[in-house]
């Protein structure tokens, strides 16, 4: 088995502080986050952005600012920004969070329409065509956010048709061949609306990736823990982190996002898996640093 990549998602786009007064919002408090979760084990930060009030971002002035910040604190983290954003961006706006230089490594690409709560996350046929393409030309590896067991099929079906990332060997109308680029799942289990974070749901899952393909787990609120532990022991990863769950244990809110790292860290030893770290998990997932 390989070791275990931890991703941290240290901020989101919709917890705020009254939630939890240790989510970040300004650049000083997401690299203290970032460095937290670095220092406890985490290998990756998937990482949104905030204005210093706490409103949800994707400018990318604001991911640069951000992301220099955490390089200069952590300078071999993998960072993953989002191109989720926050319910009711634009795709264009969306977007604007891979515009930094150097180009990112990774970026998250929904794979679908879902419910999101009480809201509905945009994510239409046309709109992961747009982002499949601008991460082809870039050179971007996405991380596929699956939040329903629908969305798994969707974007395989696109990736065999050469219109996102993908091991398949596609090539375009134009003659040019794509690179081969083995597909990371990040399945996001437990969102209101969702698919449920059981551990029957995940093995589906992860049964019908293809093969040679990466994968993360992602248990919403009270199952960011019970989730982890099949993944620890099934040969998956694991993201944990404010944008996912406040808590350290029921009741107790965490203080850091180090502390949520730290605890799946703990969970790894008592199993047995060693944890990766950054440059270990680019060898895992096919990343060449920038
Ligand atoms: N904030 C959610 C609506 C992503 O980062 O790609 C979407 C999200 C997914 O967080
Ligand atoms: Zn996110």
């Amino acid at each position: 088995m390989e070791k275990l990549i931890i991703t941290a998602a240290i901020c989101g786009a919709e917890v705020t502080k009254e939630q939890n007064p240790n989510v970040p919002y300004t650049v000083e408090e997401i690299v203290r986050e970032a460095k937290s979760a670095v220092d406890a084990g985490a290998a990756i930060v998937h990482l949104h952005v905030r204005e210093d009030d706490g409103t949800p971002t994707q400018s990318h002035v604001r991911f640069q600012e951000c992301t220099e910040a955490i390089l200069k604190a952590c300078p071999d983290v993998i960072l993953i920004p989002s191109t989720g954003g926050a319910v009711g961006m634009t795709p264009d706006e969306r977007l604007d969070s891979t515009n930094t230089t150097p180009v990112p490594e990774m970026a998250t690409l929904d794979c679908g329409t879902c419910n999101f709560g009480d809201e509905i996350f945009d994510n239409t046929m046309p709109t992961m065509r747009a982002f499949g393409k601008r991460m082809i030309e870039k050179g971007i590896k996405p991380e596929y956010e699956c939040f329903e067991m629908g969305h798994l099929d969707t974007i395989v079906t696109m990736a065999r048709k050469g219109e996102v990332p993908g091991p398949f060997g596609c090539s375009l109308p134009d003659g040019r061949k794509l690179p081969v680029v083995p597909m990371q799942f990040n399945f996001v289990l437990g969102v209101s609306g969702c698919t449920s974070a059981t551990v029957d749901n995940l093995c589906w899952l992860v049964n019908k990736i293809p093969a040679g393909s990466t994968w993360t787990a992602t248990g919403i609120g009270r199952h960011a823990f019970t989730l982890a532990a099949p993944a620890i022991v099934m040969g998956g990863n694991v993201r944990v982190g404010f944008e996912d769950n406040l808590y350290l244990e029921r009741g107790v809110l965490a203080k850091s996002n180090g502390e949520l790292v730290d605890k799946v860290v703990r969970m790894a030893k008592l199993l047995g898996r060693p944890i990766a770290d950054s440059n270990e998990a680019r060898e895992i997932l096919g990343l060449t640093k920038r």
